[in-house]
């Protein structure tokens, strides 16, 4: 599979298995799974096409592990980024590191200097480990800032933290005190 093909499914994968199921018929069980041959089956309707081994290469391959194959690989799901509220990921509450970063972007500062940050579509607020990944998902929207949030302070305080299969923090809410700007 050429890197092109990869990631326009991968693309339309992030799409079906973290917002939009309905839209080509398909069913996510209550932890976000679908089944593997009903999804290439409905895609195919849609005139996307891929197959078994297609979804086995972009599962490996994909750049930020966005997609997980249960045991017997007869089903997948997206490890992170649902906006679809009903999806339960059985998500461990662990503690974090000292510091936690986000990537956004200068229009959105003054709203979240009023609110922190939140959730808006998704079902938590992303963060990383590390500036690099930060800078990454800030530059999706223009030029990236950095925002610092102090999170094993929040912790501290009750605030729970989770990790994704692929690595990334997730929480319900940042309060503004716990952010450096
Ligand atoms: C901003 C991608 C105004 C927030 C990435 C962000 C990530 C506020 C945007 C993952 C705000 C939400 C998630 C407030 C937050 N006022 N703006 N109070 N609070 N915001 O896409 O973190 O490639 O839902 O700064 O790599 O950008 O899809 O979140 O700019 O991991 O796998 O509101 O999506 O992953 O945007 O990105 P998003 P995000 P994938």
């Amino acid at each position: 599979m050429n890197t092109k093909d990869a990631k326009r499914i991968s693309k339309f994968l992030s799409l079906i298995l973290r917002h939009r199921p309905e839209s080509i018929g398909l069913e996510l069980d209550n932890n976000g799974w679908a089944k593997v041959s009903e999804l290439i089956d409905k895609a195919a309707q849609k005139d996307v096409h891929f197959n078994n081994e297609d979804l086995k290469w972009i599962v490996a391959n994909n750049d930020k592990q966005r997609f997980a194959f249960n045991e017997d690989h007869s089903q997948i799901r997206a490890n992170q980024g649902h906006s679809l509220q009903a999806i339960d990921l059985q998500l461990q509450a662990i503690e974090p590191p000292h510091t936690l970063y986000h990537g956004t972007v200068s229009k959105f500062i003054a709203s979240i200097k009023t609110t922190g940050l939140q959730k808006r579509n998704r079902q938590h607020v992303h963060l990383s480990a590390d500036l690099t990944t930060a800078t990454t998902v800030g530059s999706r929207r223009g030029a990236p800032v950095i925002l610092k949030v102090e999170a094993l302070k929040m912790h501290q305080a009750g605030y729970v933290f989770y990790q994704s299969e692929n690595g990334v923090w997730l929480t319900d809410e940042v309060p503004v005190n716990y952010i450096k700007f």
